[in-house]
């Protein structure tokens, strides 16, 4: 019993170490190689640079939106929900929702099952830019019990992709062309 006892301690402590270990990572890449670097738009000075041309924000605040309502805000800012097209821009938003909520909640992406047919799933982006990249987590997507047709980030790990059913409220981000 004791020794068992021992075991899931030690599995507990290697938890925690890696837990501490992905936090401070994201801490150092964040302030390294993915600075805040403020968007250079005008009424976007709240907002933050994302590759060349454009620029990001996170929203998590009460009442969290479902995903054609989250879509809807980033219209109603001039934008759309956040297409991601290489690990640079990944890591830039990832550092976007890290500043405003270092905890990882999930937060809805711009990606979305435009079409399915049997086990042929075909996505598209909002912005309507081209699927070129994708970062999805562990056994993502599934399409669990046939409804899970928009995407959020998070699972597992930052920046993980995975489908969920539209209708639940997340946390959203949106970008803007410059
Ligand atoms: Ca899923």
């Amino acid at each position: 019993m004791r020794s068992v006892l021992v075991a899931t301690m030690c599995l507990l402590g290697a938890l925690v170490v890696c837990a501490q270990d992905s936090e401070s990572d994201m801490s150092e890449m964040c302030a390294n190689d993915h600075p805040a670097v403020a968007c250079p738009k005008e009424g976007k000075e709240d907002w933050f640079k994302l590759g060349e041309g454009r620029c990001v924000k996170a929203f998590f605040a009460e009442p969290y939106l479902n995903y054609n309502d989250s879509e809807a805000a980033c219209v109603g800012l001039g934008g759309h929900l956040v297409s991601i097209h290489n690990k640079s821009e990944l890591h830039d938003v990832d550092c976007t929702m890290y500043r405003l909520t270092p905890g990882r909640p999930p937060y809805w992406i711009g990606l979305f099952l435009y079409f399915h047919y049997e086990d042929l799933l075909v996505y598209e982006w909002t912005d309507a830019t081209q699927l070129d990249f994708n970062f999805w987590a562990y056994g993502q997507p599934n399409f669990w019990n046939d409804k899970e047709e928009c995407v959020e980030t998070n699972l597992y790990d930052w920046g993980r992709w995975n489908d969920l059913n539209c209708m639940y409220g997340r946390g959203h981000v949106c970008a803007v062309t410059i």
